[in-house]
């Protein structure tokens, strides 16, 4: 089995017959799995503000959820905290979801099969998930503007690490992944310690300043929630349902 990395959502030609795993920790893969956990049907993920308006039903089951610049769009009913994500808000209702770079990355990969939304709360549920699949993984960091974000790498990293310490097989690992891998060795982190000590990694990153700024920073302790939930979202024809 074979694990790659990218850093950021480019054309990968080689999905076919590959598990893909789309990472976006700060915060659309957090909050999609906390819209799952709180009970939402499911979540149609779409590129544009304008194509989620127009999805806008008489039916009341149907939120427009996203965020442009971190937050909610006008006419939405849910921006990307996960903490709007509630029972109440969410529970037996489908969702329509747009967002910088989460979204954007889940569309490249939509000729892997499975494809499913990694984070930090649910990292143990994913890397179970994979090896049972047994396919080539490339785990896919939904990265900023088309660029390399530390907290998607560093996820990936530490997904790598614990699929190494959970698989009974030889894991081929590309470049990428053996860095990410040892980017994770490197920075003397391991998933023994406290909340706190990934708080502060991810606050220190250029989007976790972004979101204190925006007040956003109890989000980014909820992201750091390692193995929080064990809710996998994964996408079937066109949405991600539980
Ligand atoms: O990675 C992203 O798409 C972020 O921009 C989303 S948010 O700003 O954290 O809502
Ligand atoms: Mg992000």
């Amino acid at each position: 089995m074979t694990i790659d990395v990218l850093f950021s959502p480019v054309d990968y030609p080689d999905f076919v017959g590959k598990t893909a795993v789309i990472i976006d920790v700060l915060r659309a893969s957090t909050t999609i799995t906390t819209a799952l956990d709180n009970g939402a049907l499911s979540v149609t993920p779409v590129i544009s503000v304008d194509e989620a308006l127009k999805m806008r039903s008489p039916d009341e089951k149907v939120l427009l959820c996203g965020e442009r610049g971190g937050l909610k769009p006008e006419g939405f009913d849910l921006g990307n905290s996960p903490f709007e994500y509630t029972a109440d808000r969410v529970a037996h209702r489908n969702l329509v979801f747009t967002t910088t770079n989460g979204t954007k990355a889940l569309s490249k990969a939509e000729k892997a099969e499975p494809v499913y939304i990694g984070c930090f709360r649910n990292m143990p549920a994913v890397t179970e998930l994979v090896l049972k699949e047994n396919r080539d993984t490339i785990l896919l960091c939904a990265g900023t503007d088309g660029l390399f974000s530390y907290e998607d790498a560093f996820c990936a990293g530490l997904m790598i690490k614990e699929l190494e310490e959970k698989s009974n097989s030889f894991l081929s690992l590309s470049d990428a992944a053996l860095f990410a891998g040892n980017a994770v060795l490197v920075s003397g982190f391991n998933k023994q310690q406290s909340i706190q000590s990934l708080t502060n990694i991810l606050i220190s990153t250029l989007h976790g300043r972004r979101l204190s700024n925006l007040g956003f920073a109890g989000d980014i302790e909820f992201c750091a929630a390692i193995g929080a939930t064990s809710t996998v979202p994964r996408l079937k024809a066109g949405k991600l349902i539980k």
